[in-house]
């Protein structure tokens, strides 16, 4: 949602600004510190293979290597094999392997044994040799991670072949990073890390080591592909697709070692703005041939350029309707110009009205993605991704799945994420969202038993076509000393990584794994306390934001002005469609289909009946899909207004707890890490406290009802 704030919005909805300083030291490691690479730097390591990423693999390694005491060897096709090694990465297909890899190793076939594609490996350990095979230098490159992962468990015992491959093709971050400062988002829209790591003031930031050291990062979690500018596209940023391709192209050159691929935003009315044509209708020969000569141009520019992402007819973006056409011509224009360089147009589902009349209680913003596009299913290029965000309205803490999910089998399907934290506390609350993603993934769109988010992206096989998808998120990274603004939200990043790669994986167990790299038990003072700590902090974070915010999966309490802090009734009356309709009597939004607005029809069964119904509808949803008493009893046995007390007041003091458990890391970790959280978590308990405070006196007013256990309310 595009905020009608003014440049200096007020201090309420804003969060405290992030000092930038012009002169920067080197970034925070984040989870890569050279700690973590010991366990394979002490190591006598071969690397063999050709090729620009195998390249990437051997410089980690010798880099680790000559730290940590190890001896990095690298043999090719053509070089001489090399003495006895304990660990070898090699690439199949680059000749004979060398003579360290013990027969066995290759013999032995893995046990799910299937092409390992562009990225997977093989891994086993055998006679005392780890051996790490790949069919193409991208497998290598995550192998390497892999191992850096495991550490010393890496080198222990023997270990029969396992193949690892991604479960997902396309693991990608979207960048809302404006070239230009605009006057109300500024240099990143929704950024709470600080400048742009790629542009700054209408130009490339220059900053090469800031952005391979973020190339390095995104690899060692999966991520194999970004968009480097805002979907909202203005002049300047329109210009990256022709005048000032060459800055999108030296992106691509810095993050093509590391195995990303560059996308680019663009607009859909860039016939008419780049090209001077007096039209960019989707079915205009001129226009088509506009797209494929320009298209022509990027990739002899950027030859693996991965493609476009658009945001039309969305938010004031213009699109396809203005020319009486829909989003499959829309898109499949795109598509047409990328197809004969392998290239895909992610096209956003985010299509709503924003310029509703709060009055009318008939239309429903929830409903408009399915609207839109569920009928459109089938049209859609074999290049087009349909980008859906994860709810059917706007990356609020909780929300129910999109139904677009289910209702477009015979489309490739993107589902979105937002790890910059918009709506979850803008990097000024520890919020790890890994758990809210990963209940979205295992969401069994038909059902107990049936398939999940994440086996529709994975393309795992059901009734109907199989199309396959992408996870994408929107980046919270900036030019901040750490990364992310919050050190702790550098876990949210890694985990979006980690799950688009594998989408089974545990929450908890990521956090672990998380923890072991940023904070290696070496270089810290009580590696158990730090490890308890962090869990204590950051494994329920989520639902404790979700507690002092708004109750029940109603959502949009925010103040307009930044999405940050409480504001109940700003959205109430406004043209944004995201309203919770509280009266004296109740709150909630009644979306059924026997007196609302009907949008529980647009999830297939059994969901259309478990929402439809008041008495099977998740407590958690209960005032996104109904509008209730206050005194309407919850599965939990609390009503509707208590509950609003209970959590309000629980969830300020798990802030305070947290802020108690942070405290006794002092002289334990780094204290720059400990400082700048230290001074978050503060802000957060502030925050809190007005959160709670305004809901739990807002819903008294409205109610008159009590708190029954009598907790100060004002
Ligand atoms: O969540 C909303 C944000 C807008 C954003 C929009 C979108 C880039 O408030 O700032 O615009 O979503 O996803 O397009």
């Amino acid at each position: 949602m595009t905020s009608p704030a003014p440049a200096h919005a007020p201090a309420t909805g804003t969060a405290p600004a992030t000092a930038t300083e012009a002169a920067q030291p080197p970034p925070h490691p984040a989870w890569l510190p050279p700690e973590a690479f010991r366990a394979l730097g002490a190591r006598r390591v071969l690397v063999h293979g050709d090729g620009t990423l195998v390249d990437t693999v051997h410089d980690e390694v010798a880099r680790a290597c000559a730290r940590h005491g190890g001896r990095a060897e690298r043999t090719t096709t053509t070089a001489a094999a090399a003495g006895p090694v304990d660990l070898v990465l090699a690439l199949r297909d680059s000749g004979p392997l060398p003579e360290a890899v013990p027969p066995a190793a290759t013999a032995a076939p893995a046990p799910d044994d299937g092409p390992l594609g562009e990225e997977g490996f093989l891994l086993t350990r055998v006679d005392d040799v780890t051996v790490l095979l790949a069919d193409a230098p991208a497998g290598l490159l995550y192998g390497l991670f892999h191992l850096v992962r495991l550490g010393g468990a890496a080198f222990t015992g023997e270990q029969p072949a396992r193949a690892h491959r991604p479960a997902l093709c396309r693991r990608m971050l979207d960048h809302w990073d404006n070239v230009a400062v605009h006057p109300v988002m500024g240099q990143v829209e929704r950024g709470y890390a600080g400048g742009s790591i790629f542009w700054r003031d209408g130009r490339p930031r220059g900053d090469r080591d800031r952005l391979r050291a973020y190339g390095r990062l995104l690899a060692s979690t999966g991520v194999n592909a970004i968009s480097v500018n805002n979907v909202n596209v203005g002049p300047t940023e329109a210009l990256l697709l022709t005048d000032r391709l060459d800055d999108v192209a030296e992106i691509a050159d810095l993050l093509r070692p590391y195995g990303v691929r560059v996308h680019l935003s663009v607009t859909f009315a860039a016939p008419v703005v780049l090209g001077g044509l007096s039209t960019a209708d989707p079915l205009d020969d001129g226009v088509r041939d506009w797209w494929e000569s320009t298209t022509r141009r990027v990739y002899a520019r950027i030859p693996d350029f991965g493609g476009y992402v658009v945001k039309a007819d969305s938010e004031g973006q213009p699109g396809p309707f203005s020319y009486g056409r829909d989003h499959a011509d829309g898109a499949n224009l795109l598509a047409a110009a990328l197809a004969p360089h392998g290239g895909v147009v992610h096209w956003r589902a985010f299509v709503y009205d924003h310029r509703r009349d709060w009055r009318d209680r008939t239309t429903d913003r929830a409903r408009a993605a399915y609207d839109h596009f569920a009928p459109l299913d089938g049209r859609f290029a074999d290049n087009v991704v349909l980008q859906v965000k994860f709810g059917p309205v706007d990356f609020q803490p909780r929300e129910p799945v999109s139904p677009v999910i289910a209702a477009m089998p015979a489309t490739r399907l993107a589902v979105e994420l937002q790890v910059t934290q918009e709506y979850t506390g803008q990097q000024w609350h520890a919020c790890y969202l890994a758990p809210c993603w990963h209940e979205v993934l295992a969401f069994q769109l038909w059902g107990p038993g049936e398939r999940s988010v994440a086996d529709v992206l994975a393309d795992v096989p059901g009734p109907g076509p199989r199309r396959g998808g992408d996870l994408v998120a929107v980046a919270n990274v900036g030019d901040d000393p750490f990364w992310c603004g919050h050190p702790l939200a550098q876990a949210n990043l890694y985990a979006f990584g980690r799950l688009a790669w594998d989408p089974r994986l545990d929450p908890t167990a990521l956090l672990d794994e998380w923890i072991d790299l940023t904070f290696p038990a070496a270089t810290v003072g009580d590696p158990a306390l730090v490890r308890e700590t962090l869990h204590a902090v950051l494994d329920d974070s989520w639902r404790t934001y979700e507690r002092y915010t708004a109750p029940l999966g109603v959502g949009f309490m925010v103040n307009p002005a930044g999405h940050y802090g409480p504001g109940i009734d700003g959205y109430e009356y406004s043209r944004w469609g995201t309203y919770h309709f509280a009266d004296r009597d109740g709150v909630g939004v009644d979306r059924t289909r026997a007196t609302g607005t009907g949008m529980t029809g647009q999830y297939p069964p059994p969901w259309s009946q478990v929402y439809e119904s008041l008495e099977q509808c998740p407590d958690e949803l209960l005032l996104f899909f109904h509008h209730v008493p206050y005194s309407h009893v919850l599965h939990s046995g609390s009503t509707v207004i208590q509950h609003i007390y209970d959590t309000h007041f629980a969830g300020v003091a798990e802030v305070e707890a947290m802020r108690e458990r942070w405290a006794r890391l002092a002289g334990v970790i780094d204290p720059a890490v400990h400082e700048r959280v230290t001074e978050r978590l503060a802000e957060q308990l502030r925050c809190a406290t007005e959160w709670r405070d305004q809901v739990n006196t807002y819903f008294f007013r409205k109610s008159g009802v009590p708190d029954a256990r009598g907790r100060r309310i004002h």
